[in-house]
């Protein structure tokens, strides 16, 4: 049953008669060779055109653009909001192009392919559109916007190209083509790619490692089960092991004479010729970011040997138990996501599974609700349809959003985006545990809130601590206090469970779960490109987010639970310092990078403290201390901070001063800094540079408060020279990464932080002046 709750929904229409009308008009200017990543623009006009309210002054108030021109860093921070509320949509959601990865719209393309419902006509022509946007020199993908090419994205993008229309002798299928014969073919793709071809019949099933559903039988308490696995990678097997373990094909694969020519295009080799199990571990070293480690390898061989000879017998009725479950436990996701399904990846593959389920019938209900919850993935930018990485990131953008107004101190200037904000947050809180949650390993979700939609309703643990915070905010506002519902208390107790239940042994904070399975998982971690996806681990950012929501809740609401909220908030603390690096930084998993997760680190240090009522202890100290000095030694000579995915990646903070790093892409901003990591930079050292209250009696400042000092004005001047004259920020590289190697994007994040970064400056620091 679909939840009626909309909010949040964003879906593209493509408009016939707009078309026409507009025919001849040039699209907005892209040049993925100057920098891959879209502003957004097409969202942001159109919210902005539709905006009723009054419109900011051009140039904003206060005087002109940038430092030296008149005006304050709170004036800047007011544009900053000026123009992002216009961008907000009714229901009160931020959100926007959460695009970036390279590797997922082809498998839709392909899904929609063998079910027999290609994708044409304009949403194929805008989808081919975003694909020569992102080919590179060289002929190739990425694996997402910013990286150099590889055989992951390449072979997947390649055969999406041909899908959608497009002819093997045009110059682009010509030249990716030339890139994957000099690298061995599709054989040497990665195994997810694989797996998408063999789907598709231009790949042989022997090529794939086994995927068995006989998983799902084994017994909960063994230290290894698909259960105790990442959500993600959970539900990305799942899938897997049902097309794997029924070898499903597309029936016209023999018979198509696009498949044929695609079984000559892909390979050096006759296919016919191909000896597939020869193949099975083959992937091009390039991509290879965490190549399967021997004891997996040995693994698939007996899997292998098993699939050829052992499954006989009893063990056929095993294996067809594994498939019913598998069934039955996609047809529960579905049902309890909407048909939006956990992820991009599961999402594509569900459509196939559903046409399996019904036998083939395109016209079955469950096929139809997948296709009608396709476009939630889908979305437009100027350089074009672009399959996203979610159904999109509007809870997480609107807690972050709201905190900052809030923090600028300018919220009841604007009382429309608050009330907007707390009644998307309000709509948005999951109210109910799924139905039958341990049958499907799901954790609780009561209280939770979700990265993206209420219809989605996977809830995560830092989406819930920063909604709880934003909620909490918003609360003590007039303009939200007179005008909207409040939200009742045991709605908060909610969201405060949903925190207590999600905290690990090591006091930590993973994603979705608790971290169920141990760290050895990772060398059965099949997949080649990801690095650390099989367990869900204690993350700086999710137990920072825990940690400071903990606290923020703690200070509203004293009686309720004191002693377990002190507890957890103490143990996080001691968790984070456990994991700080010995250079003062905290490594960021989700976003680019220690400028991210050092930001965490301190400001959920800086809230141990403050719940306990007490000045930092010595080691909470020297680690803040030791998260300064790094920062100060990071600074660039323009002021700002900058790093690019590389950074997670390589897991160092890059050196070069560039516009661009030398290997693989890697966008670094004006003079090596970016606006973002500028801004979670300032944001760090405010934190960093406690008060009296934080500090030990007889101590007035922090040994370094003076350098601190300077270092965050010139950080807030620099991101003052960056603000344009509308108050928007330019886009440059990407700030997202997910699985140490894949960027995303976070369009809203240029706009968010460095309002928040200047509010909080101008606050501390420039009305002191
Ligand atoms: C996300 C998006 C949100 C993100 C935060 C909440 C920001 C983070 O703090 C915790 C991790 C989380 C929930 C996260 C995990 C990995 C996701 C789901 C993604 C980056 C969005 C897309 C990505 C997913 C794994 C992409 C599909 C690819 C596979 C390898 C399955």
């Amino acid at each position: 049953p679909l939840l009626g709750e909309a909010a949040g929904r964003q879906i593209w229409v493509h408009d016939e008669g707009l078309a026409r009308a507009q025919e001849g008009r040039a699209l907005p200017a892209f040049s993925a060779a100057r920098n891959p990543n879209a502003s957004d623009r097409l969202m942001r006009e159109q919210n902005i055109a539709a905006w009723r309210e009054e419109r900011p002054a051009a140039g904003g108030e206060g005087g002109g653009q940038g430092e030296g021109e008149g005006g304050s860093a709170l004036d800047a921070a007011r544009r900053g909001i000026r123009y992002f509320q216009m961008v907000q949509c009714e229901d009160g959601h931020w959100g926007g192009d959460y695009g970036g990865p390279l590797f997922l719209m082809p498998g839709m393309i392909i899904a929609h392919y063998v079910i027999g419902e290609p994708i044409a006509g304009a949403r194929a022509a805008a989808m081919r559109h975003y694909l020569l946007n992102h080919q590179q020199r060289d002929g190739g993908w990425g694996t997402h916007v910013e990286c150099a090419s590889t055989m992951f994205g390449t072979a997947l993008n390649y055969v999406a190209l041909r899908l959608l229309g497009a002819a093997p002798d045009a110059a682009p299928c010509a030249a990716a083509r030339a890139f994957l014969h000099a690298r061995g073919g599709a054989l040497m793709t990665t195994s997810w790619a694989k797996f998408w071809l063999a789907l598709l019949g231009v790949y042989g099933w022997d090529g794939i490692n086994s995927v068995p559903a006989e998983m799902w039988l084994l017994p909960r308490w063994l230290p290894f089960h698909p259960g105790r696995m990442w959500c993600h990678s959970r539900m990305v097997y799942l899938p897997m092991c049902y097309l794997y373990c029924r070898r499903w094909t597309y029936a016209r694969a023999d018979a198509d004479p696009l498949t044929l020519a695609l079984r000559t295009e892909l390979y050096t080799t006759p296919y016919a010729a191909i000896d597939w199990d020869a193949h099975r571990h083959a992937c091009c070293p390039e991509d290879a970011y965490a190549p399967p480690r021997p004891v997996m390898r040995l693994l698939q061989n007996a899997l292998a040997a098993y699939e050829r000879w052992g499954c006989v017998g009893p063990l056929r009725r095993a294996r067809a138990r594994g498939l019913a479950f598998a069934a039955e436990y996609m047809a529960a996701e579905d049902a309890q996501t909407n048909y939006i399904d956990i992820g991009p990846v599961n999402k594509a593959f569900h459509v196939v599974v559903a046409f399996a389920e019904a036998g083939g019938d395109a016209r079955a209900p469950a096929v139809r609700r997948h296709l009608q919850r396709v476009d939630d993935y889908l979305w437009v930018a100027e350089d074009g349809m672009k399959m996203q990485g979610y159904n999109g990131s509007q809870c997480w953008d609107t807690s972050f959003m709201l905190q900052a107004v809030v923090d600028t101190g300018l919220a009841e200037e604007f009382p429309l985006l608050c009330q907007r904000g707390w009644r998307y947050l309000m709509r948005t809180q999951i109210p109910v545990d799924e139905d039958n949650r341990e049958r499907y390993y799901r954790h609780i979700s009561k209280g939770g809130w979700p990265f993206s939609t209420a219809a989605h309703g996977w809830p995560i643990s830092d989406c819930t601590g920063e909604g709880l915070k934003a909620v909490l905010a918003l609360a003590r506002l007039s303009c939200v206090e007179a005008a909207e519902a409040r939200m009742p208390e045991q709605r908060l107790y909610d969201a405060v469970n949903v925190i207590f239940s999600l905290q690990n042994e090591d006091g930590g904070w993973a994603t979705y779960e608790n971290t169920r399975g141990f760290g050895w998982y990772e060398s059965l971690n099949p997949s080649e490109v990801f690095g650390d996806i099989m367990i869900d681990y204690s993350y700086v950012e999710c137990t920072s987010a825990c940690v400071t929501a903990l606290a923020a809740f703690a200070r509203r609401h004293p009686r309720h639970a004191p002693r377990r909220v002190a507890r957890a908030i103490a143990r996080g603390g001691a968790f984070l310092r456990s994991i700080q690096r010995a250079d003062g930084s905290w490594y960021g998993s989700w976003a680019v990078c220690f400028t991210y997760g050092t930001w965490f680190g301190v400001v959920g240090l800086a809230a141990v403290a403050a719940t306990a009522r007490r000045p930092l202890s010595a080691a909470e100290r020297g680690a803040v201390a030791r998260a300064a000095a790094f920062l100060l030694r990071r600074q660039r000579a323009n002021g700002g901070w900058g790093e690019s995915y590389l950074a997670c990646v390589n897991k160092a903070y890059p050196e070069a001063d560039g516009t661009r790093s030398t290997s693989g892409g890697g966008e670094l901003g004006a003079g090596g800094s970016g606006v973002v990591q500028t801004a979670w930079a300032v944001l760090a050292l405010a934190a960093a540079d406690l008060r009296p209250g934080q500090l030990r009696a007889g101590e007035a400042e922090v040994a370094d408060a003076a350098a601190i000092r300077a270092a965050v004005a010139r950080g807030a001047a620099f991101l003052r020279t960056r603000q344009l004259p509308d108050g928007d920020w330019a886009q440059e590289g990407i700030t997202g990464v997910f699985n140490r190697s894949c960027g995303i994007s976070y369009s809203a994040y240029r706009n968010i932080f460095p309002v928040w970064a200047l509010g909080v400056y101008a606050r501390r620091y420039e009305a002191q002046r």
